[in-house]
């Protein structure tokens, strides 16, 4: 019989760890209905692993296993605790998640010394106050609990580093959680927040959160603030943007906003997949510790996808690629053109705020000098770099080869004398088409099409 046979198995087990005087003991997965009284001898042992049986009840005896520090009871049949339990005062680690427990007793409140403790699955109410007595809790696990609030006691266990919410009813997170500084792990994943929580701005500890499955549809700036962040996943939310400021997460090595990992403990279990993202901030093309960039199911333009295809080093260079031919220089060249001595070094002077300086000499060749300028529409500050050309037809055959750049060209001439003596249509016919009829080295005329500059 399978039962039988589960039951010599771990009695051999049993003899075995007490004749090596095992502190340690692995009895999970055996299909055990019931427990060897013998296992009641191994007073020594501080590790019990119960996990994945078909236990409905403890023995009494159990309860003489005082030296333990960790208890794994998880995935069993019990439906009630017996109280002898709290008497395990030196217990560090407990897990009873995954059982039929219908309450969870005050009692277990006396194991102060426990660090971590998982109740996923264990239907509990938001009235939990002896939690609050676990004040050396550093993990705590309440997934699968149909929690729509969260148990206000929470809040006095400053020493929490991780803590799992995955799979509850909760609509938002209370404020108080912000007392949890310590908190570096957080699980808020199959939830129905619908809003990024605000408490988590406080929250400046965090190291790797989940807020997959939450019908999101937007992630807050202020997450760029979270600077300790190294695993954030968002997938399956409604996430159609994102914003530049999570180029700040300098520590992040992983990014999921697609397909399969839900956080940190869960992978996908059907549903819908992904987000609605499109594009992705430049700023990501610049997180040198990212590794991890899961984009999976999401409607990506077509550039991002193929870049996405080829792997994470191709999209952050498509990212930085984009982000240069982004930047803005602020600058121009201003050119300024004309017959000799109509004034052209004197306005570029001008317009340079220089003092005037009479009798200038004539320009030879090319002098630049650069002209600062505020946008009075945005306020931004502009840097012309005037050039301004001697006017003597000596130089003009030279100047002519600068003509093709994109810049403001400023044709001056001497009011009056009028536009025609100072060739003003000529000069204008020069920039418009800059080496039309000009010599090649050859010595023949050449009128092949130029590209245009930009006029202004
Ligand atoms: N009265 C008057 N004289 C000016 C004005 N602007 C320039 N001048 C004089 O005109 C002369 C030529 O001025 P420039 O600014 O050197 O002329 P330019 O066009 O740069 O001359 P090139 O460099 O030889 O092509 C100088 O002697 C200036 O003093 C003006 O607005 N009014
Ligand atoms: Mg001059």
């Amino acid at each position: 019989m399978a039962r039988g046979k589960a039951y010599r198995k771990t009695e051999q087990k049993i003899e075995e760890a007490r004749r090596s005087g095992a502190k340690e003991l692995d009895l999970s997965e055996i299909g055990l209905t019931e427990l060897p009284e013998s296992l009641g001898n191994l007073t020594q042992l501080q590790t019990l692993d119960l996990s994945a049986n078909e236990l409905t009840a403890l023995p009494e005896w159990l309860g003489q296993l005082k030296q333990l520090r960790s208890l794994n009871l998880s995935t069993n049949r019990l439906t009630t605790l017996p109280e002898w339990l709290g008497q395990l005062t030196q217990l560090q680690s407990l897990d009873l998640s995954r059982n039929r427990l219908t309450t969870l007793p005050e009692w277990l409140g006396r194991l102060t010394q426990l660090q971590e403790l998982s109740l996923s699955g264990s239907r509990l109410t938001p009235t939990m106050e002896w939690l609050g007595q676990l004040t050396r809790l550093q993990s705590l696990n309440l997934e699968f609990n149909g929690l729509t609030t969260l148990p206000e006691s929470l809040g006095q266990l400053k020493k929490l580093r991780e803590l799992h919410l995955h799979y509850n009813g909760l609509t938002m997170l209370p404020e108080w959680l912000a007392r949890l500084d310590e908190l570096r792990r957080l699980d808020i994943s199959s939830n129905p927040l619908k809003t990024f929580p605000a408490v988590l701005k406080k929250l400046k500890n965090l190291e790797a959160l989940s807020v997959s499955q939450n019908g999101m549809t937007a992630l807050p700036t202020w997450i760029g603030e979270l600077s300790h962040l190294r695993k954030l996943y968002a997938i399956d939310n409604r996430l159609e943007d994102l914003p530049s400021e999570i180029g700040n997460l300098d520590n992040l090595t992983e990014l999921h906003l697609g397909g399969e990992e839900i956080s940190f403990c869960w992978s996908h279990v059907g549903g819908e997949h992904g987000n609605k993202l499109k594009n992705l901030p430049l700023s990501i093309g610049s997180l040198e510790n990212l590794k991890i960039l899961d984009l999976d199911d999401n409607p990506l333009n077509p550039e991002l996808a193929a870049a996405y295809k080829e792997g994470l080093d191709a999209v952050k260079r498509y990212l930085r690629a984009k982000a240069e031919a982004q930047i803005k220089l602020n600058e121009a060249k201003l050119i300024l053109i004309g017959e000799g001595e109509v004034g052209k070094s004197c306005l570029l002077g001008a317009l340079r705020g220089d003092p005037w300086e009479p009798g200038k000499p004539t320009t030879h060749g090319i002098e630049i000098k650069p002209v600062k300028v505020t946008d009075p529409a945005t306020g931004a500050k502009i840097k012309l770099n005037g050039w301004d050309f001697g006017g003597q037809r000596v130089y003009r055959p030279t100047h002519q080869l600068f003509f093709s750049a994109p810049a403001v060209y400023l044709v001056v001439w001497k009011p009056r004398e009028g536009p025609q003596q100072g060739f003003v249509k000529d000069w204008i016919k020069l920039v418009k088409h800059p080496r039309a009829g000009r010599q090649d080295s050859r010595g023949r005329h050449t009128r092949r099409p130029e590209r245009t500059p930009t006029r202004h």
